[in-house]
């Protein structure tokens, strides 16, 4: 090898901060972060088995937004702006020697993992979607800790959780905190002993069962294993386009709008803009946290850059910005379009019809993410970028498909 080539690969070595898989970038929250990390310089490898496409055809929804191919996206996004990202079709949960294999071929820093069925409604659709769920996602996360290990490779596994987790208010008048609880146990003299566990689990979905049942698999493979593990629960996502899938049409995000997989802020965004009543379910006194896709996908790159040690108990962050209730979420929309409606329905789920919701997001704040918050600009910024879609709307799935009784 001449001097100059080993310059030229030494080049391509300083300007590549970490390798990174993407295991679900094919998807709503995986497709813009895959982007946002290609951006800033990493080499992104996609893994996916294009499930959620698949679920599309099951159910027979669509995106709003016409989405392109996994291929024509990765082409589009390698002509804008000339960097490379590297996809693998493969399902993790079924294919774990592929996975080692990948692992051991391209030695990525960082696994990124979002490979899991991601509607609460749809995992309680019928005994096949839930049994699908807790296949999918709990095979999914224990296969890719196991390849961790089998691979021997040093890898920072960072998992997409859910706020689904602590309940919303389970406990009242307190401040959810960012995973863990302080307790006292008594010890056997009957003298009271400081220690910390994780936050009691009050998972209200099968979907969100599987997310509780992560923690257990994190906390064992953290401690045995000294694997550096980072969990985010994740409040609901709003948004559509982060700067990166605003390039070009061919690398628009997905945009759903069912009722299993749409979630409740861009639902009702969407039915304001086509004159559709508001479905609100129940009294719309649920509070939720939220967070913007942009800044979801700014929170998985400061997670990426900021690993726990080996060694260290699972690092929890929660990735949320705001909490509000639903009737609040139909007053912001009517000040843009004061001709909203809004339907109250039977609530299709079995949550609690009023609840109060306060959680800490210090840790983010502190390493500088600076949130989009709700408002009436960011939201008729959604409008605008929906408003061409009318024809992809199929009114069948605006009412609830899913019901938590089945
Ligand atoms: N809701 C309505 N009308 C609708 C749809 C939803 O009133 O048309 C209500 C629901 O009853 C619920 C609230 O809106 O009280 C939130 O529902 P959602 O569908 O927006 O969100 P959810 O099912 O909780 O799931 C979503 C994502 C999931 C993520 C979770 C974060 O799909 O992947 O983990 O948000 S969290 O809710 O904080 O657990």
């Amino acid at each position: 090898m001449t001097p100059k080539i080993n310059f030229f690969y030494y080049k391509i070595n300083i300007m590549i901060k970490k390798k990174i898989f993407v295991i679900g970038g094919d998807g709503f929250c995986g497709w813009p972060i895959s982007l946002k990390l290609s951006k800033e310089d990493n080499e992104v490898t996609i893994l996916d088995n294009l499930s959620r496409r698949n679920i599309d055809n099951e159910l027979g929804t669509n995106s709003l937004t016409n989405i392109s191919t996994i291929e024509e996206r990765i082409e589009t996004w390698e002509s804008k702006t000339g960097k490379k990202i590297n996809f693998y079709n493969i399902n993790v949960a079924k294919e774990f020697d592929r996975l080692v294999n990948l692992l051991k071929e391209h030695s990525p820093d960082t696994i990124i993992h979002l490979g899991e069925q991601r509607a609460a409604p749809y995992s309680m659709k019928s005994s096949k979607t839930k049994r699908y769920t807790v296949d999918n996602n709990l095979n999914a996360t224990h296969n890719i800790l196991a390849a961790i290990v089998e691979s021997k490779k040093d890898i920072h596994l960072v998992h997409m959780g859910t706020m689904g987790v602590y309940g919303y208010g389970a406990v009242p008048d307190t401040i959810i905190p960012e995973g863990y609880i302080d307790i006292k146990m008594k010890n056997s003299s009957g003298d009271f002993m400081d220690t910390k566990i994780l936050h009691p689990a009050y998972p209200g979905s099968i979907y969100h069962m599987t997310k509780t049942q992560d923690a257990l698999f994190f906390q064992f493979y953290a401690k045995n294993y000294k694997i550096r593990i980072t969990d985010l629960h994740q409040g609901i996502i709003w948004g559509l386009h982060t700067d990166e899938t605003k390039l070009d049409e061919k690398l628009v995000n997905r945009f759903d709008y069912d009722s299993d997989y749409g979630t409740c802020l861009n639902r009702f965004i969407m039915q304001s803009a086509y004159d559709i009543p508001l479905t609100i379910y129940g009294t719309g006194g649920q509070t939720r946290a939220f967070i913007h896709i942009k800044d979801s996908a700014q929170c998985v790159n400061i997670a990426v850059n900021n690993p726990p040690s080996s060694g260290e108990p699972v690092k929890i962050f929660n990735q949320m910005t705001e909490t509000h209730n639903l009737l609040y979420l139909a007053d912001v929309i009517k000040k843009v379009n004061p001709d909203t409606k809004v339907e109250f329905c039977d609530n299709p789920r079995n949550e609690l019809v009023k609840n109060d919701l306060v959680v800490s997001n210090k840790q983010f704040l502190d390493l500088g993410l600076k949130p989009i918050y709700l408002d009436e600009e960011h939201i008729k910024e959604i409008f605008d970028s929906i408003k061409s879609n009318k024809n992809r709307v199929n009114m069948k799935f605006i009412k609830p498909m899913s019901f938590w009784k089945n």
